[in-house]
């Protein structure tokens, strides 16, 4: 089955999580990525975190999927023609160096253009051109410090604290992804490339709207009504640390299930949907609470919620989270068990979607990695093991022109 991306040239120029996580995506979609990395070393995420002596870490084997690997020290005049045949022949060229790297190697956006005006360069930074922060290398963290998530996330009483999901990394690089696909439907139309440029703050930032939303209304009202801090509690000027609660229009928390006393993860998120309220009554069997004045009315429930969620940990002490879950479904509750990765592992459903896929390393054997959150219904992604560092050196040198002779010279001298 051909791929929608099939014919599409890339590039690889990066490293880490934010930049590969864009061009596996793309190459899943079936453009031809493939990954230019320093002789001898390679992307530092395969030696990071190793789980098998020598062998390349999952780290590294995650977000490189699908792609090809070129050896090439591009500091080198030999290694800087090599790149500028890539380029001619080339339809995007993705990079997240350090602020100016590429420029420093001697291909600037103008130079580039002029090999091929065809080329979309994308490129991740910690914050964008001009911004008084542009010259700083950013990993994650700093990403969601500066993006408004860390500054509202975790609990009233605790400090700024960051997610697990990765909001300055993968989340930059789908953000990316996204510009580049743009990028060459213009370049269907006009013939010409140009340049995508995203910032990992800017990412962080875009998923945290609703906050900047609260900022607003707190701003003009002086209180949040959604947040724990409401109505008992006291607001400053800036949106506080919410907890669990929801962040929309329905108030929610992550309840106690039977077995939390040892388990971490015997929880469930309990939704309390404005509309659902006589439901969810029934299914905890107050059915008293649907039509009481105390409680009808969200505005009614609003001063004594916690009451209420208390009341549904009290329901819940003798439900494991998936026994739960199995009742509220009937009674169309949005609720879910907090899951762990062994659990999320495991699940047949994710493995049967693919979203969970078992993937081959010559190397490593058999591993997990997370396939695909996006299916089609013409194409099926086909998730295969990543690249050795330089496994396609010598036939893309082929397929530039390069000979056998000129080819053992260049690994002579180290270029590639
Ligand atoms: N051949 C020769 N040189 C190469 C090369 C190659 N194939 N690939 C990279 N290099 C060189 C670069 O040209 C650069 O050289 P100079 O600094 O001398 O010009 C050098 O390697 C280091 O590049 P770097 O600044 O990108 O690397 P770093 O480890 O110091 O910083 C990071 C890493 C991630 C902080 C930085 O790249 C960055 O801020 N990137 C942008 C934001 C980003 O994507 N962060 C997400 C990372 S995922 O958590």
């Amino acid at each position: 089955m051909s791929k929608p991306l099939e014919g599409i040239k890339i590039i690889d120029f990066t490293h880490v999580q934010a930049g590969p996580a864009c061009t596996q995506l793309l190459a899943w979609f079936g453009a031809d990525v493939i990954k230019v990395e320093r002789p001898g070393a390679g992307d530092v995420t395969r030696s990071q975190l190793r789980d098998i002596p020598g062998v390349d870490a999952l780290y590294f084997t995650m977000l490189n999927s699908n792609k090809r690997s070129l050896t090439l020290d591009t500091k080198k005049p030999e290694g800087k023609e090599i790149l500028t045949k890539l380029i001619k022949e080339s339809d995007v060229l993705v990079e997240n160096f350090g602020p100016g790297a590429l420029d420093r190697m001697g291909f600037t956006w103008e130079h580039i253009k002029e090999l091929n005006p065809g080329m979309i360069v994308a490129s991740v930074k910690g914050f964008s051109d001009g911004h008084h922060y542009e010259d700083l290398k950013v990993y994650e963290n700093v990403a969601q410090c500066a993006g408004g998530a860390a500054s509202t996330t975790g609990f009233d009483d605790g400090p700024p604290t960051v997610s697990a999901a990765a909001l300055g990394d993968s989340n930059t690089g789908m953000h990316l992804a996204i510009g580049i696909l743009t990028a060459l439907r213009a370049r269907d139309v006009s013939g010409k490339g140009q340049k995508v440029a995203v910032s990992m703050q800017d990412s962080v930032l875009n998923l945290c709207r609703v906050k900047l939303r609260d900022q607003q209304r707190l701003d003009r009202v002086g209180y949040l009504e959604e947040y724990p801090q409401y109505p008992h509690g006291s607001f400053s000027d800036v949106v506080p640390r919410g907890g669990n609660a929801g962040g929309g229009g329905q108030p929610g928390w992550v309840l106690k299930c039977k077995g939390w006393e040892t388990d971490p993860n015997a929880y469930i998120y309990f939704t309390i949907q404005g509309h659902a309220w006589a439901p969810i009554c029934k299914a905890l069997g107050k059915e008293e609470w649907i039509d009481d004045p105390a409680y009808m009315t969200a505005g009614a429930r609003q001063d004594k919620i916690f009451a209420i969620f208390g009341t549904i940990e009290d329901w819940l002490k003798d439900k494991t989270k998936f026994e739960a879950v199995d009742i509220l479904r009937k009674f169309d509750i949005p609720c879910s068990p907090v899951l762990s990765m062994k659990e999320i592992a495991a699940d047949p459903s994710l493995r049967a979607s693919g979203t969970i896929a078992e993937v081959d390393h010559k190397e490593r054997g058999k591993y997990l990695t997370v396939g695909s959150p996006i299916k089609f219904s013409d194409m099926k992604v086909e998730i295969k093991g990543s690249p050795l560092l330089g496994e396609h050196t010598d036939e893309v040198l082929e397929s530039l022109g390069y000979s056998s002779r000129d080819i053992a010279a260049l690994h002579e001298k180290q270029v590639v």
